[in-house]
């Protein structure tokens, strides 16, 4: 009888090597090329236009498509563009650039601004950047016109959506209600919209997001921290909070990023003193690791010690701003807390070591880090993280349709969703990983906070101050 249930579970075995060896889920490879990130992004993309295509997001699981909206935006092509045409997927990139010009704008429906800028909007100005067809800078320009309405508000800070219809404002919780937004909805517009009034040579873009900078920055406690939530309408803070997480980060990503963009030395200058702010209240050494921590921004108070996979942007941005020893030991945290769990989760408390939120949606910000790391210290180690960071998310999350998130990066228990920034950031930096500096050299280019990649010498220094209205 023992012998019998040998074979049987013998032959259960073998045939479900088989069922995983037909679906592409054993094929996982320690290897790593930006030729085998290039064939991995194609099967992914295949899989979008099967199940998904015209929708905003691929459900790989269940092979299927989803919306943010009652309508779609079309967020994932949008979102892909950049990322397949600097692969040379020339076919794909211009199908996309038919679908975008197939687009009409005029939809009648309430959008987040914050989302729709970094996704929609700064996905055409890279689509009109690359291809050059001044009928994607229209469909930008129309889009940009939409967002528009959102800035009108008493302070300048944008409301939390838009229709794009009737450029009807409103608040995160409905119509009239509550008119509240965090810091990074309020104030991340100053790469697109300067990129948009450059293009349109019309400054009122780039002086919408400028204001949004200034009225968070004016805001800032007598020790000089912002908070995180904000009305729009009174611009009095309705949270005391302070930190460099989801919720803020890029709003001081773009005041650096702007500032180098286009020369803006009045961003630099906030940049340059809210840094010092971060140094000295935010960041700690805590059981010998770098972290940033959420404060008080009266007190400077430490009120919780706890990251966002999120904040792993932050090395990148530090070593853009120039302080590369601080890139380097904030970069050597996450990259611990990658080797925990062989994946980030959304949310950890450093200080009771422990997960408190478990999802993990295949973000892009560690590995943008090591990137970045890696082309400006041209250390190998950094590259060798972001290998690892390629094994281990084949293991976890490549399935025989595309790749997925994670419900528990304890159990990796799977969930049916493919993020649109698995599209335009987390393949596009793997795949620049592997390059050579001669084919690709981040210093050229200015990447969004959805690494949709802006050449720098497309911004002609002499034409900037007319264009963006800078003094
Ligand atoms: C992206 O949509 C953008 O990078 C945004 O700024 C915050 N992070 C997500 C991806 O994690």
């Amino acid at each position: 009888m023992r012998s019998v249930w040998i074979v049987v579970l013998f032959v259960l075995f073998v045939l479900s090597c088989k069922e995983e060896e037909a679906n592409g889920a054993s094929s996982v490879s320690s290897d790593f090329s930006s030729e085998l990130v290039k064939a991995e992004t194609l099967r992914s993309w295949k899989a979008y236009k099967e199940y998904a295509w015209g929708d905003d997001v691929l459900l790989p699981l269940s092979k299927g498509g989803f919306n943010w909206y009652e309508e779609s935006l079309g967020i994932s092509p949008i979102d892909a563009y950049s990322t397949l045409s600097l692969m040379g997927l020339k076919e794909e990139a211009a199908e996309i650039e038919e679908y975008v010009l197939a687009k009409n704008w005029d939809q009648d429906i309430s959008v987040q601004v914050f989302e729709v800028n970094i996704r929609i909007l700064g996905g055409l100005l890279a689509m009109y950047q690359m291809s050059g067809r001044e009928e994607i800078l229209a469909s930008a320009i129309d889009m940009g016109n939409r967002l528009m309405p959102a800035f009108r508000s008493p302070t300048g800070l944008p409301y939390h959506s838009v229709n794009l219809q009737s450029g009807q404002t409103s608040g995160n919780l409905g119509e009239g209600l509550g008119n509240i937004v965090n810091v990074a909805q309020a104030a991340s517009y100053l790469v697109e919209f300067g990129i948009l009034s450059y293009y349109a040579k019309d400054p009122q873009y780039y002086q919408a997001a400028k204001k949004a900078t200034r009225a968070i920055h004016e805001r800032r406690s007598e020790i000089g921290l912002p908070g995180d939530y904000i009305n729009v309408e009174t611009g009095k803070w309705t949270n005391d909070w302070h930190y460099i997480q989801a919720g803020v980060d890029s709003y001081y990503e773009y005041m650096l990023k702007a500032s180098i963009l286009f020369g803006d030395l009045e961003l630099r200058q906030i940049w340059e003193e809210s840094y010092l702010k971060i140094k000295e209240y935010i960041e700690e050494d805590y059981s010998g690791r770098r972290f940033y921590a959420c404060v008080n921004m009266h007190s400077g108070e430490i009120v919780k010690r706890s990251v966002s996979l999120y904040d792993a942007f932050f090395p990148a941005v530090q070593i853009l701003a120039g302080d590369t020893a601080s890139a380097e030991m904030n970069m050597q945290s996450w990259d611990w807390l990658w080797d925990q769990y062989g994946l980030l989760p959304t949310r950890y408390l450093y200080d009771k070591d422990s997960v408190e939120y478990a999802n993990s949606e295949l973000n892009p910000e560690i590995i943008e880090s090591a990137y970045y790391l890696h082309q400006m210290t041209g250390e190998e180690d950094y590259l060798t993280m972001i290998k690892k960071y390629w094994k281990d998310i084949n293991v976890c999350c490549r399935d025989s349709v595309a790749f997925h998130a994670i419900h528990d990066v304890r159990d990796m228990r799977p969930k049916d969703y493919l993020a649109t920034y698995f599209f335009a950031e987390t393949l596009k930096y793997f795949y620049l990983a592997g390059l050579e500096k001669s084919d690709f050299d981040i210093e050229d280019y200015i990447f969004s906070t959805e690494a949709h990649p802006f050449r720098k010498d497309a911004f002609e220094p002499s034409l900037i101050p007319e264009y963006l209205g800078l003094e």
